[in-house]
């Protein structure tokens, strides 16, 4: 059928060629706006549109049958989505154009709240497979077969920053996972770190508010080195364990691949007979534990602000599936009642020298999400998501976070029928008499909206099921009503101390930097030093230590509802570095790369970088890339000014002796090897090289992590010296906050 723009008889006549000269809709040519119109003569009913070039050179939509056709939300086809409807050539716009009506209503709409915390998050598909059945303690479908896969989403996040934040805010990262399994979706919501900040979830909008920016400024975005956040935790000694858990090296991941996750509290296993076992979850990483430095996060902010998502996003596109192993800590009531401390205390963990870890299955994430807000942002977890056969501790901190989440989702997403949003919706059988609403979309068939009914089995809907369905662990419970905190929640200090003295002579560094970097931002010398009385419950020697980075004279330790228990046994698992990677694999290299760089080098390199199942990116003087000794042409990732080594895991310095002349009147690449020597990286160096290092002033402090890239049997050499994090003795060695206290 053929179609003419009814404007006048110019529109058909120009639509029918390409050569409009602007699209977009600006009216620089002073034609009239339905000459340009891209609907052409005979376009039918549906027109849909591609791309063609205009004579200048400039792309134009012009319409083409082989793709879909622009509809409104209503299916009408549209014809023209570069002008609006107007009264003449420059008259005004009229309320008639439903096609400009509804898109700018849809557009006005698009924003959903952000998470109240959590708001900046990445998500990923995935699948659970149970490796060894745990019937023996629970009754949950998704623990009796071996081998068998459940369909998983998990969402990584920061807690404090806004959606838009940047990803290394030094912050407890979120590690929530929703299983789809046969009983029911289950949601294991937790986080990076083990413990938290408090005991009771009445205090979590007080410890959130100090945390976020100031509400007279609203600064400071995304972190926690500010007068508020120590105000509050330096008169909540509770959360002493947890601060000493985001002071260390936890708080700044290298990748949510490289994170543990830990569902916090005790909950309950509960088998087919009703007897319940206590158990904590942990997600072990395969890829093992990796951090940054601090110095290197503040810089990878700024240099690519999105630096964990894309490392998910492109680790899952090339195939490099993460993975983790679901563990848990089975323990009876006997077991908790022995236990230095209340399983039910949200701020202690059970050492798993004490509890051993048993690996009952692995997480894989295996597919990026098709489309963010639908998946990512739309994503509903709710702590009191759990099937039969798991059910919750007393903790009152859980207790608290079933309350919260379903409440939040309901302000969230706008009403109650967020689960029939796809990625919230359970993909097993589900019926029941819930109905209408908000955006209903799957409301129950048939007459019968309630229950009991006497419509019979077909048109009855459905019914209970005493035997599948769930129930709750038949605890007893009994006491006056009343506001307390129990007296086994009250020593503040011991399994602080016990983290602290499970590190490292680095980690431990790290935590006291932290410690001195944060408190250094609060203005209030108070709090600076109320901070400091309560370390000295937790180790003299970091106490110490910070009050002399703070230039503080050392305050009376604080009042301790408990006395320290200082011989609680170190424990390895605590430490980032004793459970590290064994490879370099899912790691990246950055070669810096010049002109005339030797090819062989180049080759062997970045054939040991692959097959160590590493991957690479090249960084030049110019983003064109380079050509090598032998001719051939490399193209680069990244120009050396977008590609700092902060970016990178390891880097390579390969370069001609012209490159290196030029690079080191370059301030980006002397920028380039300083920080890589500064954060400990792995340093492979051509002989070339030397120019640059002379220049950035560190030629004489190269040391045995600085390895030379002279030979092509070098690179294996290189790569299999990478499989370490870093070189840390550099650091001890070099910095400044590593000599002993005087
Ligand atoms: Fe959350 N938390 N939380 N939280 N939390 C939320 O729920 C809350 C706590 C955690 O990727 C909110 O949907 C209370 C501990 C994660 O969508 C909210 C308390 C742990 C996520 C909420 C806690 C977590 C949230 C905000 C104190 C680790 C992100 C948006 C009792 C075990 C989930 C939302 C996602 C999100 C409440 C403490 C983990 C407001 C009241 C402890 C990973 O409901």
């Amino acid at each position: 059928m053929a179609r003419k723009p009814v404007a006048s008889q110019a529109a058909s006549k120009s639509c029918a060629t390409p050569a409009t000269p602007d699209v977009a809709g600006g009216d620089k040519g002073g034609e009239s706006s339905a000459k340009r119109s891209p609907v052409p003569d005979d376009a039918d009913l549906a027109p849909s549109f591609g791309e063609a070039q205009g004579e200048g050179g400039e792309t134009h939509q012009i319409a083409r049958s082989d793709v879909a056709a622009l509809t409104t939300q209503q299916g009408i086809p549209v014809a023209d989505d570069q002008n609006s409807l107007r009264q003449g050539e420059r008259g005004p716009t009229l309320l008639e154009d439903f096609h400009f009506r509804e898109k700018i209503f849809h557009f006005d709409h698009e924003r959903i709240p952000e998470r109240v915390v959590h708001a900046r998050g990445y998500g990923a598909h995935g699948f659970f497979e149970l490796t060894d059945s745990l019937a023996d303690v629970s009754r949950a479908d998704i623990f009796q077969r071996v081998g068998e896969r459940t369909p998983a989403f998990v969402r990584f996040s920061t807690v404090a920053g806004a959606k838009g934040s940047f990803d290394l805010a030094r912050d407890v990262r979120g590690f929530a996972v929703k299983l789809y399994t046969q009983e029911g979706n289950w949601d294991l919501v937790g986080n990076n770190i083990p413990v938290f900040f408090i005991q009771d979830a009445l205090k979590f909008p007080d410890l959130v508010h100090s945390v976020k920016p100031a509400p007279d400024r609203e600064f400071p975005q995304a972190a926690s080195a500010h007068d508020n956040f120590w105000d509050f935790v330096s008169l909540t000694p509770e959360s002493f364990h947890m601060i000493m858990w985001t002071m260390s090296d936890r708080a700044i991941p290298r990748s949510f691949r490289t994170m543990e996750g830990f569902g916090v509290h005790t909950f309950r296993l509960i088998d087919a007979e009703g007897q319940s076992t206590f158990v904590k979850f942990h997600w072990k990483p395969k890829q093992g534990l990796q951090s940054v430095v601090w110095n290197e996060a503040v810089k990878i902010n700024g240099a690519d602000p999105d630096f964990h998502r894309r490392d998910l996003w492109d680790a899952i596109n090339a195939g490099d599936f993460p993975e983790w192993e679901l563990g848990v800590q089975l323990f009876d009531d006997a077991f908790a009642d022995s236990f230095d401390f209340d399983v039910l205390d949200a701020t202690k963990l059970i050492p798993e020298e004490l509890v051993p870890v048993r690996i009952v299955g692995r997480l894989v994430l295996d597919r990026v999400v098709d489309n963010f807000f639908a998946e990512t942002e739309q994503v509903a977890f709710c702590t009191q998501n759990v099937p039969p056969g798991v059910d919750f501790s007393n903790d009152p901190l859980l207790q608290g976070r079933n309350f919260s989440y379903l409440d939040t989702q309901i302000k969230r997403l706008g009403g109650p029928n967020f689960t029939h949003i796809p990625i919230n919706a359970p993909k097993c059988p589900m019926a029941h008499f819930q109905q209408d609403g908000h955006m209903a979309m799957r409301n129950p068939r048939g007459r019968a909206n309630y229950e009991p009914n006497s419509w019979g089995p077909t048109e009855g809907g459905p019914r209970e099921d005493p035997v599948r369905g769930f129930s709750s662990y038949a605890e007893t419970a009994d006491g006056p009503k009343q506001r307390v905190r129990a007296a086994s929640f009250a020593d503040h200090y011991s399994q602080a101390r016990q983290f602290f003295t499970s590190q490292t002579a680095i980690e431990q560094k790290h935590i006291g930097d932290a410690l001195v970097f944060e408190l250094s931002k609060v203005e209030r010398l108070d709090i600076r030093s109320r901070v400091v009385s309560h370390l000295l419950n937790i180790d003299a020697s970091l106490a110490a230590k910070v009050a002399d980075g703070l230039g503080l004279s050392l305050p009376d330790p604080a009042a301790a509802a408990r006395p320290t228990v200082t011989n609680l046994p170190p424990s390895d698992k605590l430490s980032i570095i004793k459970n590290g990677p064994e490879s370099f694999k899912g790691r990246k290299l950055g070669i810096l790369l010049t002109n005339g760089a030797e090819a062989a080098m180049f080759q062997a390199l970045t054939a040991a970088v692959e097959a160590e199942g590493a991957v690479y990116e090249v960084v030049a003087p110019q983003i064109g890339g380079v050509t090598l000794s032998d001719g051939s042409t490399v193209a680069a990732k990244h120009k050396i000014d977008g590609g700092p080594s902060v970016l990178f895991d390891a880097v390579a310095i390969l370069v001609s002796a012209e490159g290196a002349a030029l690079l080191s009147r370059d301030a980006a690449a002397k920028d380039f090897v300083t920080d890589a020597f500064a954060h400990c990286k792995f340093i492979g160096i051509a002989a070339e090289a030397e120019a640059i290092f002379a220049k950035s002033g560190i030629a004489e402090e190269l040391d045995e992590a600085c390895l030379p890239l002279g030979r092509p049997a070098d690179a294996k050499t290189f790569i299999v010296a990478c499989r370490s994090l870093r070189h840390w003795p550099r650091e001890l060695a070099v910095d400044l906050d590593a000599q002993p206290v005087p």
